[in-house]
C-alpha cells in the first residue's frame, strides 16, 4: 500500500502542468516527475519526428524508467498523455483546461510553429486529453480544473493540497 498518493497532471501543452506540479510538489512534499525531462535524460525515445516536431517516445522504456518511483507512491506525474500509465499506479488524474485565446498566447510565446500551434488549439477545443483521461481511468478519479489565471492556479493547488492531506488520513496504515 502506498503511503502517499500518485497524481497525474495532464492536459494540452501550455495549460500549466509544470507550473501546477512544481507548486503542488513544494506544498505537499510529493515528487514532481516531469516526463518530458525523463524521456530526454533517460533516452526513452526512438529519435525525432519531423512531422510532430517532437521526440518519438518509447513507452515501455518510459514506464520502466519511472516504475520504481511511482510504485513507491508520492509522485506527481506531469505529461500531456495519461493512457499509458497502469490504472493501479494512479490515485487522481487532474486534467487542466484553458480558454483558446489564453492557450494561443502561451504557445505563441513559446514560438510554436503554426501547424503545431493549431493542432494543440484544436486538441484543447475538442477536449482530447479530457476524453483520453475519462476513457483510461475511472470517472470518479478524473477531475477537470481551469487554469486561465494565477488566481485559478492558486485555488487549484489549494484544492489539490487538501485532497492529498485527506488521502493520507484516509489511507493511513
Ligand atoms: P505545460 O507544462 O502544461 O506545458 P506550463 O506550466 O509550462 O504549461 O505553463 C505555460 C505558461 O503559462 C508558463 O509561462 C506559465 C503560464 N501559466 C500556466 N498556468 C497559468 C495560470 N493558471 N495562470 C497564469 N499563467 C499560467
Amino acid at each position: 500500500m502506498r503511503q502517499a498518493p500518485n497524481i497525474i497532471v495532464t492536459g494540452t501543452p501550455g495549460v500549466g502542468k509544470t507550473t501546477h506540479s512544481e507548486s503542488l510538489a513544494e506544498r505537499t512534499g510529493l515528487r514532481h516527475i516531469s516526463v518530458n525531462q525523463i524521456v530526454k535524460d533517460e533516452k526513452c525515445h526512438e529519435g525525432w519526428s519531423d512531422e510532430y516536431q517532437s521526440l518519438i517516445v518509447d513507452e515501455d522504456k518510459l514506464l520502466d524508467a519511472i516504475e520504481g518511483d511511482v510504485k513507491a507512491g508520492g509522485c506527481i506525474v506531469d505529461w500531456h498523455a495519461c493512457d499509458l500509465f497502469p490504472r493501479s499506479w494512479i490515485d487522481l488524474v487532474v486534467v487542466l483546461r484553458v480558454d483558446s485565446s489564453t492557450l494561443f498566447d502561451r504557445l505563441t510565446a513559446r514560438n510554436y510553429a503554426e501547424t503545431k500551434l493549431q493542432e494543440n488549439l484544436d486538441s484543447e477545443i475538442m477536449e482530447v486529453l479530457l476524453q483520453e483521461a475519462r476513457d483510461a481511468f475511472d470517472d470518479n478519479i478524473v477531475i477537470e480544473l481551469t487554469s486561465n489565471t494565477s488566481d485559478e492556479m492558486e485555488s487549484n493547488v489549494d484544492r489539490l493540497e487538501a485532497w492529498v492531506k485527506q488521502w493520507k488520513l484516509d489511507n493511513a496504515s
